[in-house]
């Protein structure tokens, strides 16, 4: 698949998908080389190029060539909110915030090279993303990169991802959490990433302000829905494996969004979200569209 969808029959989803992330994990794998002092470059390399769904990255370069940019263009920024979904899954991983073992089916960064290496692993991956974006794309007004590297900064500090995680960590056994915290808490340390990626493929393609704000709404939505499914899907399967291990968020009482709302309800509004981020893409192209329409339903068929 390259550039703009011309022909509605022929796109099928899971080919672009796969198509696209095996672009992002080529570009990846070349951006993070194995070099002195390798026990860092090591451990960014094992949990960025450990799988992943790399919806962020696919995202990015969707938002860029609905508005007519080029794969090429956008790859750094692509690669650059890939790698900081990778060191807020780092860091998230330590024993100090959510002590986790295992992360995309393998031991987390800690538990392979120590927290020492994990920490700085994330830290470095954090601070490569703003030079990678800033050294390495080609071909697009300096003015556009600007703006992607200030959103993007602002989308991960202490009014986006970090803001969520800080909310999240002090809600933790609070009783009294409210659905407006909860969604604070999803809209910043989930939908706020989706939503600079798409944004930041978008001005990348030289989007005009009502084509971000739109898509800003629709990654908005997206990033919700994400974050809704999870939370029931921790219900069914915890529920399924009935005496097993339940999942994280049950075990640590977080608050869920089927604790607060019950779980048809919560069914009820990820459907909701789902048709409130397809119902944004109106203004585009109904084909050009369909990686965008095909990313919220992807996200929406967890739960089927
Ligand atoms: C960003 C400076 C900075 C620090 C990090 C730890 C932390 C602050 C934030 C936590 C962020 C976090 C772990 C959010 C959850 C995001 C989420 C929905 C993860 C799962 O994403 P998927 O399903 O995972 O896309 P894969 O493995 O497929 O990429």
């Amino acid at each position: 698949v390259r550039g703009v969808i011309q022909d509605a029959k022929a796109f099928n989803f899971s080919d672009y998908m796969k198509e696209k992330a095996a672009a992002v994990n080529d570009a990846l794998e070349l951006a993070v080389p194995l070099q002195y002092p390798e026990k860092v470059t090591e451990a960014m390399r094992y949990s960025l190029l450990a799988g992943g769904k790399r919806v962020r990255p696919v995202l990015c370069i969707a938002a860029c060539e609905l508005v007519g940019g080029k794969q090429e263009a956008v790859m750094p920024t692509a690669c650059a909110v890939e790698m900081i979904h990778t060191m807020s899954l780092i860091h998230d991983d330590l024993p100090c915030m959510d002590n986790d073992d295992l992360r995309r089916g393998v031991p987390s960064n800690h538990k392979k090279y120590g927290e020492d290496t994990a920490l700085l692993a994330g830290d470095a991956l954090l601070a490569f993303a703003f030079e990678h974006i800033a050294r390495d794309t080609c071909g697009v007004p300096a003015e556009r990169v600007l703006r992607v590297i200030s959103h993007l900064g602002k989308a991960v500090g202490a009014e986006g991802l970090v803001a969520g995680q800080v909310v999240d960590i002090m809600s933790e056994r609070d009783p009294s959490v409210t659905l407006e915290t909860l969604e604070y808490i999803h809209l910043h340390k989930t939908a706020s990433l989706l939503e600079s990626s798409v944004v930041c493929g978008a001005i990348i393609g030289g989007a005009s302000e009502e084509e971000i704000e739109t898509l800003s709404k629709y990654a908005q939505y997206v990033g919700l829905s994400f974050q809704v499914i999870d939370d029931i899907l921790d219900v069914s399967q915890s529920s399924e494996e009935l005496g097993k291990t339940a999942g994280k968020d049950l075990l640590l009482d977080k608050a869920t969004y089927p604790k607060l709302l019950g779980l048809e309800k919560s069914r009820e509004l990820a459907t909701e979200l789902t048709h409130k981020a397809k119902e944004q893409l109106s203004m585009f192209d109904a084909v050009k569209c369909l990686p965008l329409l095909g990313v919220a339903g992807y996200i929406a068929n967890r739960i089927r």
